[in-house]
């Protein structure tokens, strides 16, 4: 079975993809893409849309990491990403599409926001690509890149403060899934791959990072996804993580002004 993935270092779905193609123990070769300059070589390629993750396997081209799991599921399907049972597999489905719809694109809007603010710690969530150029000329000269990734994922303050004082309802919904045993279980479902991704780009956020320690949201994150590249020191302004500190009676850090 040829496969190629297509990611970007860094990319929350494309982690997700790569986790499932490694659980289905299938061979991939992956090709690292730059932000923004990914577009048009998908199109280029042949892909319908212009986001990763984007799979060529067996000659087919499969884009968005729900329908690459559901893909590959079909391709093998042992250990099985879904539930057999129907009533349990409707409820997987449901976090699954939530993690897609609503926790994905708030990850990917706080990170940008952040990394416009240090682009120096770019380089971190480059680790073990390879961009075709060197990663340090790749990080000074991101800044358009960087600013046009804030402008096309509305990643303005403005969103990402009204992101991040939702985040502990978020955080609290997920908590109540693992309760529940729709996320969590020993073998990793379709719905913990693309919750845990998202929540472990949001655990290399230092101001992120203490609203998930010690919680059931946050172990999840590191248990399914061990290894995530990339750490982003303190940077958002203090006063938008107000909430954040109330989740998980932890405090944020202190001494940086709003
Ligand atoms: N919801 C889609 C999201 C895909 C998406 O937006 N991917 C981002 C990276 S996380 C992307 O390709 N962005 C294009 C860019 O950064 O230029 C999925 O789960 O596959």
């Amino acid at each position: 079975m040829g496969a190629t993935l297509y990611v970007i270092p860094g990319s929350h779905p494309s982690q997700a993809a790569r986790l499932m193609l490694e659980r289905k123990g299938i061979d991939y070769r992956r090709v690292d893409l730059m932000p923004v300059i990914s577009k048009g070589i998908l199109r280029t390629l042949g892909f319908p849309a212009a986001t990763v993750p984007a799979l060529r396997i067996d000659g087919r081209r499969i884009q968005g990491s729900r329908a690459i799991a559901r893909e590959l599921d079909r391709l093998r399907p042992e250990p099985p990403l879904y539930p057999a049972d129907p009533d349990r597999r409707a409820l997987v489905e449901e976090a699954e599409r939530w993690g897609e719809e609503e926790l994905q694109p708030v990850a990917r809007r706080v990170i940008w926001n952040a990394l416009r603010r240090d682009r120096s710690a770019l380089a971190g969530f480059a680790r073990g690509a390879r961009l075709g150029v060197p990663i340090g000329l790749a990080v000074r000269t991101s800044a358009p890149l960087v600013a046009l990734s804030v402008r096309f994922n509305a990643a303005s303050d403005r969103n990402v403060r009204a992101d991040l004082a939702a985040l502990p309802g978020m955080l609290n919904r997920i908590d109540d899934w693992i309760d529940e045993g729709v996320l969590g279980s020993a073998e990793p479902n379709a719905a913990d791959l693309q919750i845990a991704t998202s929540l472990r780009l949001l655990t290399t956020l230092a101001d992120v990072r203490p609203a998930l320690e010690s919680t059931p949201a946050g172990e999840l994150a590191v248990r399914v996804v061990p290894e995530f590249p990339g750490a982003v020191p303190p940077v958002l302004p203090e006063a938008w993580l107000a909430g954040l500190g109330q989740r998980a009676g932890v405090s944020v850090s202190a001494g940086r002004g709003a």
